[in-house]
């Protein structure tokens, strides 16, 4: 059912996940929880679907790839959310990339990265991130739709 926008309005949105999140459900499952990535794919499109967005989800351990598919986004997707997992603290060329494409993105982290290792604490993605969403669990990317939805409908206007 969508709430609340037409058909005619759906919105692609790509969801990119990097290294290390195909072993959600089983990896350090004190920090990251039970769900799997498939399982949260499910329940976040459960949701995107009543705001009128369709989600396509990718996952890589490789930056290459990664930087593939934010250039292959270009023309597809009207959105990006990003869970570039340790690539986030590391990669110039993930950052290149999603200011290359100029598509709004939403940086999202399962776990609290500013309460973990102090290597966490930087990303080279959140200034040029539309928007943040940390230590919310696998429901940040359900907010990261949210969030992107009415930008990408209305999206706000610069002084
Ligand atoms: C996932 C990872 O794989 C880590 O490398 C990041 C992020 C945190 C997350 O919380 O989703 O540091």
């Amino acid at each position: 059912m969508r709430a609340h926008y037409p058909e005619a309005m759906s919105i692609d949105v790509l969801v990119l996940n990097g290294p290390n999140l195909n072993l959600l459900g089983t990896r350090e499952p004190g920090i990251y929880g039970s769900d799997t990535l498939a399982s949260i794919e499910q329940q976040t499109q459960q949701v995107a679907t009543t705001l009128g967005v369709t989600t396509t989800w990718e996952q890589s351990n490789h930056e290459g790839t990664l930087v593939d598919l934010i250039h292959d986004a270009r023309g597809k997707f009207k959105g990006i959310v990003i869970n570039a997992g340790a690539y986030t603290h590391t990669s110039v060329a993930i950052r290149d990339a999603l200011k290359g494409v100029g598509i709004p993105f939403v940086e999202v982290h399962i776990s609290n990265v500013h309460a973990r290792e102090e290597f966490r604490a930087h990303s080279y993605l959140s200034d040029i991130a539309d928007a943040i969403i940390v230590g919310a669990g696998p429901l940040g990317y359900e907010l990261a739709i949210r969030t992107l939805a009415p930008r990408l409908v209305d999206p706000p206007k610069l002084a």
